[in-house]
């Protein structure tokens, strides 16, 4: 699975103001992504695509031009996962289908779902996809913690290949990387990404790789080189611009970001109930812009 390892970008996804996806604006970000940040791959459909306010046709709508643009210059990860199994099976053989490198899938939220029936899931989804998938573990929004003795349940079935770990749980990566050696790991926090590299993560998938891709892959070649202080340097200027999107608003300001990087084709809008970028988050980010991106 040594083709999966990389920086990989959380695909953000522009909408027009009836709710439908901007495709040129989203062919654009995702050229930028390749040409531009120089990233390994894209994440398809997680949260920074907004994907969980999103239906199937529109999900399957957003893999179809993410392949279409992408074709095979980059690693592809399609997210399939969510609260209805039979949808997640279907969009994983779409995906697959499509050419997609792999699938992933969130854990299950919104029930408080057993770790048996978080397991049975995943190996349900495995049985009728013919591809790799890479567990989304994401606790502060699904509320589903994994522990470690549960992913190697859950890695004893070989399509089960890695974790997208987003958890500042260090203590818990440190483990899981000494118990599945073999497995794949990414890191899923941007903001840590150098004590994640420093765990030997493989890769990193993020939403903010999307305009800083080129410094935080500083941040992870000095780190591997071992250039611990030179890295910290780059991930404090990293974490200057994280802290001030997250204080303007995650995904509303790095559409904003992407604009004034040049991805300005029509309109950059969230998808309801997640609201649009204010004027007064318009005019921050252009702050934001030249302060940390210019
Ligand atoms: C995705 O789209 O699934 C992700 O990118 C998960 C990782 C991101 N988490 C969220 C909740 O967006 O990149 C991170 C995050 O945006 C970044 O570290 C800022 O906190």
């Amino acid at each position: 699975n040594e083709d999966l390892k990389g920086l990989i970008s959380a695909l953000l996804v522009p909408f027009n103001e009836d709710g439908t996806v901007n495709e040129k604006g989203l062919r654009q970000i995702i050229r930028h992504n390749i040409e531009k940040m120089k990233i390994d791959g894209l994440y398809v459909g997680g949260s920074s695509g907004e994907n969980f306010m999103l239906e199937k046709e529109t999900k399957k709508q957003i893999f179809d031009i993410a392949k279409d643009e992408a074709k095979d210059e980059v690693i592809l990860i399609a997210q399939v996962g969510g609260t209805n199994l039979y949808e997640a099976i279907e969009l994983g053989q779409y995906a697959t289908e499509l050419g997609y490198d792999a699938i992933s899938a969130v854990t299950p939220f919104y029930y408080k779902f057993s770790f048996e029936e978080v397991k049975n899931y995943y190996f349900d989804l495995v049985e009728k996809v013919d591809n790799r998938l890479i567990v989304y573990s994401i606790p502060a929004l699904t509320g589903v913690e994994i522990g470690v003795s549960q992913f190697k349940e859950l890695f004893e079935n070989e399509k089960i290949i890695g974790v997208k770990f987003t958890a500042a749980d260090f203590f818990l990566l440190e483990r899981l990387r000494k118990a599945c050696p073999d497995h794949l790991i990414f890191s899923g926090f941007d903001e840590m990404l150098l004590p994640a590299v420093i765990n030997n993560v493989d890769g990193a998938i993020g939403s903010t790789y999307n305009v800083n891709g080129l410094r935080s892959r500083k941040i992870f070649e000095l780190a591997q080189a071992g250039k611990i202080q030179e890295a910290l340097a780059v991930q404090n200027e990293t974490n200057d611009l994280i802290e001030a999107i997250l204080d303007n608003g995650l995904y509303p300001t790095i559409k904003q970001l992407l604009k004034l990087q040049g991805c300005n084709e029509g309109a950059f809008l969230s998808r309801k109930p997640m609201a649009s970028a204010t004027q007064e988050q318009i005019n921050r980010s252009k702050e934001i812009y030249d302060a940390y991106l210019k």
